[in-house]
């Protein structure tokens, strides 16, 4: 399914008036050159959408399918996430997760996706899950694990993840372990670090020259007194010890509560080692809500460091890192909740470019922390939201993509096509 141009057209007509005046403030206050140069650099920002999102998720409670329509196969995935990039033109992307999605016939994945310009982002293995047919348990972790003949396994998935994602034009692995431990005295951490990190190199060794792996850390669930790769610096510590083509990422649900995320990207950034996002928003822990919903301006100082950093590295903004989302609904339409999620990290990325970077820096060596407050404060609290729908603009997509998904009544469109009753995550 397809959105006519016509309808962005007609809908971009309705509102031009409305967003030109909002724009026309913004020049007033800010120099042409910074907008100008903000407004480029969010239409060439590009964020990929987890498969596993496009479909009403659940908890350990239940699952309540309650929206339908929901895709049944990766073309349909594609499909939405095709939909997506169509009415906000920065979702240009899609990030799968094997064997939840089996990429079977190749030629027809990379058709559908070609369709809708989108790429291929990082492919991520599964080695928290008993697969179906699967010699052996990671109940007791899986890269980690004591047994040679488990880790092997998990090798060998991984492994076998990187051809699927290579066919598909992917260049980077995503491995998160769920391995760790629940009891005290369950686990050797140094033999279980070891073990992890030997088997880490085992698939590292197989990735083609221009991939990068991405070892992602998180601080517990679904192991509660352990995580083997629990915190940045044991993964930075993995990344390190395995190579350049090796990197962090930072999942902004993974931490321990209150965790100072935007100074952890900072030195990551600094020390050439993060590799990309996972995206989401949190008040608990792993809670994997619409990025932006709970904590705002914490992802606002995540971009600050980030535009800082990048711009100091002389890093491209839109290619050196895999800006990727990873989150799940349970009481949202998943469709609605990527297009809210999507323009919360755009107005971020907006708000950080237009910090004024000499004044803070200014303050910062002048120890005027009064100030170097207020500046920050200050673009936060402007209403830079047009710079965001002027950028979509000037890429032929929606001015407000939630009100034109709406007003074209998407959900039942694909009700219509796919039925009520659908799921579409292994989950
Ligand atoms: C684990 O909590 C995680 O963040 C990893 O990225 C997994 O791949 C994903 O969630 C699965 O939903
Ligand atoms: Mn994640
Ligand atoms: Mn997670």
């Amino acid at each position: 399914m397809n959105i006519e141009q016509k309808h962005i057209a007609q809908h971009n007509d309705s509102l031009i008036s409305a967003h030109n005046r909002k724009l026309a403030y913004l020049k007033e206050d800010f120099p042409q050159h910074d907008l100008e140069r903000a407004i480029q650099k969010l239409v060439d920002f590009q964020i990929a959408i987890p498969s596993w999102a496009l479909g009403t998720g659940g908890t350990r409670f239940g699952r309540f399918s309650i929206i339908g329509g929901e895709p049944r196969n990766i073309e349909e995935k594609i499909e939405d996430v095709g939909l997506l990039h169509q009415l906000n033109a920065s979702s240009g992307a899609i990030s799968l997760h094997i064997p939840w999605d089996i990429p079977q016939d190749v030629a027809k994945i990379k058709e559908v996706a070609g369709r809708f310009g989108l790429a291929f982002d990082a492919v991520n293995s599964n080695t928290f899950q008993d697969q179906r047919d699967a010699a052996h348990s990671y109940k007791f972790g899986s890269l980690q694990h004591v047994d040679k003949a488990v880790r092997q396994q998990a090798i060998a998935h991984n492994i076998e993840v990187i051809k699927q994602g290579d066919k598909l034009g992917s260049k980077a692995l995503t491995v998160w372990l769920a391995d760790g431990s629940c009891f005290p005295g369950q686990l050797n951490f140094r033999r279980a670090f070891e073990n992890t990190l030997q088997s880490l190199e085992e698939i590292y060794v197989q990735l083609p020259p221009d991939w990068k792996m991405f070892v992602e850390y998180k601080a517990f669930e679904p192991n509660f007194y352990s995580t083997t790769i629990g915190d940045w610096g044991q993964s930075l510590l993995l990344a390190s010890k395995l190579g350049n083509q090796a990197y962090t990422l930072v999942d902004l649900g993974h931490h321990l509560p209150n965790a100072n995320i935007e100074q952890i990207v900072s030195l990551l950034l600094m020390e050439g080692k993060l590799g990309g996002f996972h995206f989401n928003d949190s008040k608990y822990g792993d809670d994997d809500l619409t990025t932006g919903s709970i904590k705002p301006y914490q992802l606002f100082l995540i971009f600050n460091e980030l535009v800082e950093g990048m711009d100091a590295r002389e890093m491209n903004h839109a290619k050196d890192l895999g800006w990727m989302i990873d989150a799940s609904h349970n009481v949202k339409d998943p469709l609605e909740d990527l297009l809210q999620s999507v323009e919360a990290i755009m107005l971020a990325y907006a708000q950080a470019l237009m910090v004024d970077r000499p004044a803070l820096n200014s303050a910062q060596q002048r120890n005027d922390v009064v100030r170097a407050q207020e500046i920050l404060q200050h673009t936060f609290r402007t209403d830079f939201r047009p710079l965001v729908a002027e950028a979509r603009l000037r890429a032929n997509a929606a001015l407000s993509p939630l009100a034109l998904y709406r007003d074209l009544d998407y959900r039942n469109q694909l009700i219509r096509k796919r039925g009520k009753n659908t799921t579409s995550t292994g989950l």
